[in-house]
């Protein structure tokens, strides 16, 4: 067993390859109607590296410091789409955290991945769209930029175009081509539309995005949406517009009103986020223990963050309970002995609704080179800069099954059915089917 306060974190490199098992597009049968379903995997986007220096000591009392290889994946979910009348294939990722959709212009080939393009391949992996040879563009010549709250930029050109999605021609969709970004994906914002990056401090202009246009050409019902994201190699993730996949979730799916998440929203329907109760830990021998301390916090679904972020007081709370945890300042994240997180559960209390989630959702694997999964792993929540509201990501949201309902400002969540091969999708016509509301259902709180 190797003691992690010895580890010393001399660099780290996040980069992305050509070699990660991404997205494949597998048409399943559109029979009904009314809604569309996107079948999607966990995109690898990329490994992050560490090398880290650990310091043993000798017999004679001096050290001797060797240095390892760290690597650990890092991954988002993806939709394949086809732009444009050539039917440009692009790979974009899902994000319920944002409202615009971009994709890499043809004019970045060979220049993706700017973040370290200096060491490694630049491809465009993910596919990019030429506008110039598409006869059903059109050039709205408007500035699009956008920044995330991880600090990527992009910056490119707003137009629109014709897109399929699994086969479903969409007329019109407003898009931005891009070609200034450091980030290696496109991204289909789903969010609602007071968010769109065009409603900012100059304009309080807002477009039909892509779910919005699905609506206004009948293709779907109201501007609502399923996720699920956990599926293994035979059963995919997926998300489907205008319909429920009740295969997806076992026991009950409960309904919570939409909470504003930031005093600087422009709206209380600004951002995907709900009222989280109270958050407990769950060990083995059934003994719960309260973190959040009577603290509410409005809790952003966010599927294009890939780990969650708890404020300071929320994450001291949780890693108090474990006895030999660490922190790393230079890796910035908690370390825990691997086997011992799986005798924990997290139970995430909305509004009277628990949803338990296993702690080893919240683990990353540290991996070497030579592919030896260490005995240490990481708890993947992040610090939140705010101490009044949370972040739920991918590793929270794969376990659950997440209805977002934009038309009503109300979303649904259940327990996933891990690995469900299954499909009963129903169209959303009215209110979201099978959903009762909350326990305290009246009991919201925000910032
Ligand atoms: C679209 O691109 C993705 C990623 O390169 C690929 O996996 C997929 O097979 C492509 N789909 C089609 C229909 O060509
Ligand atoms: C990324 O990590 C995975 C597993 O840790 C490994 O299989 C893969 O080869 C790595 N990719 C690169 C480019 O190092
Ligand atoms: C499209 O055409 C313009 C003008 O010829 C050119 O400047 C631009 O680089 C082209 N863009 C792409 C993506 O090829
Ligand atoms: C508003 O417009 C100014 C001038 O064009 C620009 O510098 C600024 O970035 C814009 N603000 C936003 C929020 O887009
Ligand atoms: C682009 O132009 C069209 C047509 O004028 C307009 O409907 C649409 O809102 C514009 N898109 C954006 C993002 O401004
Ligand atoms: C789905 O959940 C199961 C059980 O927790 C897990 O083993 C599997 O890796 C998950 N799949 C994905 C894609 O997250
Ligand atoms: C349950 O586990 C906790 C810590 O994990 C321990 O403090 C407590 O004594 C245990 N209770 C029983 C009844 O085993
Ligand atoms: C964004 C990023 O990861 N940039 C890195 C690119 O690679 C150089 C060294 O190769 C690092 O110093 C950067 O931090």
């Amino acid at each position: 067993m190797r003691n992690p306060l010895l580890l010393t974190v001399l660099s780290c490199l996040t980069y992305f390859t050509d070699a990660h098992p991404y997205y494949n597009l597998n048409k399943k049968d559109e029979t009904s109607d009314g809604f569309i379903k996107l079948v999607g995997h966990k995109t690898y986007g990329g490994n992050s590296s560490c090398v880290v220096g650990d310091f043993l000591q000798r017999r004679d009392g001096s050290e001797n410091m060797i240095e390892y290889d760290f690597e650990f994946q890092r991954y988002f979910y993806s939709v394949d789409v086809r732009i444009g009348s050539n039917g440009d294939n692009v790979t974009l990722l899902v994000d319920t955290g944002s409202s615009d959709m971009w994709v890499m212009s043809s004019a970045m080939n060979g220049r993706c991945n700017t973040a370290n393009s200096s060491d490694l391949d630049s491809d465009c992996d993910f596919g990019t769209f030429n506008y110039n040879d598409s006869s059903s563009f059109h050039n709205n010549e408007t500035d699009f930029k956008i920044s995330y709250n991880d600090g990527t930029v992009a910056i490119g050109v707003w137009g629109y175009d014709k897109v399929a999605i699994e086969g479903h021609p969409i007329a019109d969709v407003n898009f931005a081509v891009v070609e200034q970004t450091e980030s290696e994906v496109g991204v289909l914002g789903i969010g609602y539309p007071l968010l769109e990056s065009t409603n900012n401090g100059n304009s309080t202009r807002v477009y039909e995005n892509l779910p919005m246009r699905m609506k206004s050409e009948g293709l779907i019902k109201k501007n609502t949406y399923s996720i699920y994201l956990n599926g293994s190699d035979d059963s995919d993730a997926s998300i489907v517009f205008g319909g429920i996949d009740h295969s997806k979730y076992t026991g009950d799916l409960t309904l919570l009103p939409v909470v504003s998440f930031s005093r600087e929203d422009k709206s209380r329907y600004f951002r995907v986020a709900v009222t989280l109760t109270t958050m407990k830990l769950l060990n083995s021998n059934g003994t719960q223990t309260d973190l959040s301390d009577g603290v509410k916090y409005a809790a952003l679904l966010d599927t294009g963050s890939t780990y969650s972020f708890l404020p300071s007081r929320l994450l001291k709370s949780l890693m108090s309970q474990f006895p030999n945890i660490q922190y790393s300042k230079s890796m910035g994240y908690y370390l825990i002995q691997c086997s011992q997180a799986s005798s924990f559960n997290l139970v995430f209390d909305f509004q009277g609704f628990n949803i338990q989630v296993p702690l080893a959702n919240f683990l990353i694997n540290f991996v070497t080179p030579r592919g030896k999964i260490q005995e240490w792993c990481g708890i993947s929540f992040q610090k939140m800069s705010s101490d009044d509201r949370v972040i739920l990501g991918d590793d929270f949201m794969s376990g659950v099954y997440t209805v977002v309902d934009l038309d009503d400002n109300v979303i649904a969540l259940g327990l996933a059915e891990l690995d469900s091969p299954d499909e009963d999708i129903e169209a959303i016509t009215d209110s979201i089917p099978s959903a009762t509301s909350a326990l305290l259902y009246s009991e919201t709180w925000s910032p």
